[in-house]
């Protein structure tokens, strides 16, 4: 019987521990590090945290939510449908809770991985990382950062001990998570001085309640709840053709994040601090419509001079003003481009994946690399989207997983032909190197400028790429 071990319970986990079983597979271990299923959503718990995709979209096509409380639903429901998912699918008796893995080694004699982890070391014929892109909190490498004397955190780190209430705070980052939490703690907070490095760009966000009534509908009709899913899928793979091959519709985006800042910032000096200067879609578009009317409050100055340092009181900027605060907030992100880490993965002839990656992850459709058989990545490089709900990306990924497990059952240990991961390299960096996602920096390049997070293509397309396993792209080991 095909042992598979699967790193991580987020979507990605859960999804493809879902898809094997429901294959036959039922040799099948998760390792979580924590003592709950969720990934991110069990993490990032700050104030406001919700999905900026809706969740009608954001969710198993093959299970459906009719109880979702709001079109973007926040984290709590999400982490709920999670247990939830893993209550329905008996997939609780599969995870080995409170165990972290710190890495695999394929040994070629037995052809078969023993993946090392904190509860001792487990063998496995195939070895899925499903522990994400966006799980390690980035600490942004600013002098001084040590010697700040009151409370500092990090958002997905959220230290709820920390009352907030009539204090000084400083946030540091306008990306997607500061967003969502900078209206939440605007009215408590004495003082928000708000860092900004790099605008975004905002578009209203149409949420909704969902009431009682919506339930009903949405159970008695599930066709109900798919036109809103497939609505959304179109909305959003036509922002994701306007990032990539449509200028005409780019700008269509850019008149209503402009029309969205004039409506909700009446004062043109602060309307112009916070209005881009990159390409639309360049960093990802943000869904909000509470942020931008929170930085117009008295109590919230948004700083947009460089830090210098941080000092035992404050946040100092260029202009050598020191900003004195009780509570600093890090809304700086995560260590993205660091695929996999710290996972030590060794290949055929003990080959590192990261030495493999010195100039940037890379994988055959964000799943496959040459020389490392029967190891597969969700949400691998190259498969993140500007546009769209990744867990349609990840359910391609499972079933292209699933397919190349049987096929790998019947014939031996898999990994994908070198030249044909190259290809596909080249291709994809290729289409990158032209695409909006080169003209700025963010988290889905790494520090050299690839773009080695995002998918160079529509959600239609990877779907369309992965629904066959082409075993000729493939040897066995
Ligand atoms: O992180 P970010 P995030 N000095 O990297 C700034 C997903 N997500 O946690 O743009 C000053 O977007 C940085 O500035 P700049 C989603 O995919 C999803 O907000 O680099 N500032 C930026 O403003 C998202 O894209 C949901 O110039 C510094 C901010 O910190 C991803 O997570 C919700 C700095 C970091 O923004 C990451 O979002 C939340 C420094 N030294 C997140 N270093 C959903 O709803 C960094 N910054 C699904």
């Amino acid at each position: 019987m095909t042992s598979i071990a699967i790193i991580g319970t987020g979507f990605g986990g859960l999804g493809a521990a879902i898809e094997l079983k429901q294959a036959g597979y039922d040799d099948v271990t998760i390792f979580e590090r924590a003592d709950d299923v969720g990934g991110v959503w069990r993490e990032n718990t700050y104030p406001g945290a919700a999905c900026d995709v809706p969740s009608p979209y954001y969710s198993f096509s093959f299970e459906p939510n009719p109880r979702w409380p709001r079109r973007f639903s926040p984290q709590p429901a999400i982490l709920d449908y999670l247990r939830d998912v893993t209550a329905k699918y008996d997939l609780k008796r599969h995870i080995r809770f409170n165990t972290s893995v710190s890495g695999a080694d394929y040994d070629e004699s037995t052809r078969r991985w023993t993946v090392h982890t904190s509860g001792g070391d487990v063998e496995a014929d195939v070895v899925i990382s499903a522990v994400g892109q966006l799980s390690r909190p980035s600490w942004p490498n600013i002098k001084g950062r040590e010697t700040f004397e009151g409370a500092s955190f990090h958002s997905a780190l959220w230290d709820h001990s920390v009352d907030l209430t009539g204090k000084r705070v400083a946030v540091i980052g306008t990306g997607a998570s500061a967003i969502q939490f900078v209206p939440e703690i605007q009215p408590q907070v004495a003082k928000l001085s708000l860092f900004q490095r790099t605008p975004p760009y905002i578009v209203p966000r149409p949420d909704t309640e969902f009431s009682p009534l919506h339930h009903r509908v949405f159970s008695a009709l599930p066709v109900t709840q798919l036109t809103e899913r497939l609505a959304w899928f179109g909305v959003t793979e036509t922002m994701g053709v306007a990032f990539l091959y449509s200028k005409p519709l780019a700008k269509a985006l850019t008149a209503l994040s402009r029309r969205h800042m004039r409506k909700q910032v009446p004062d043109p000096e602060l309307r112009a601090k916070l209005w881009p200067s990159y390409p639309v879609g360049c960093k990802r578009i943000l869904f909000s419509s509470n942020y931008l009317p929170a930085l117009t409050e008295p109590n919230v100055e948004v700083i947009t001079d460089g830090i210098s340092e941080i000092t035992a009181t404050g946040v100092r900027t260029n202009d050598g003003m020191l900003h004195e605060v009780d509570v600093i907030i890090y809304g700086t992100g995560f260590t993205a481009s660091d695929f996999l880490a710290p996972l030590q993965i060794r290949g055929v002839g003990g080959q590192d994946l990261r030495e493999q990656w010195t100039d940037g992850a890379r994988a055959y459709l964000g799943m496959s690399v040459p020389d490392f058989p029967n190891f597969f990545i969700m949400y691998g490089p190259n498969t993140n989207l500007g546009s769209g709900s990744i867990v349609t990306m990840l359910e391609s990924q499972a079933s292209y997983i699933r397919k190349a497990i049987d096929h790998a059952r019947d014939a031996g240990p898999i990994s994908v032909r070198a030249d044909v991961a190259e290809e596909f390299d080249r291709d994809t960096q290729g289409r990158l190197s032209g695409s909006v996602w080169s003209m700025c920096s963010s988290w889905y390049r790494n520090a050299s400028g690839r773009v080695a997070a995002n998918w160079p293509g529509t959600v239609t397309e990877y779907r369309l790429r992965t629904a066959r396993f082409n075993e000729k792209d493939y040897e066995v080991a």
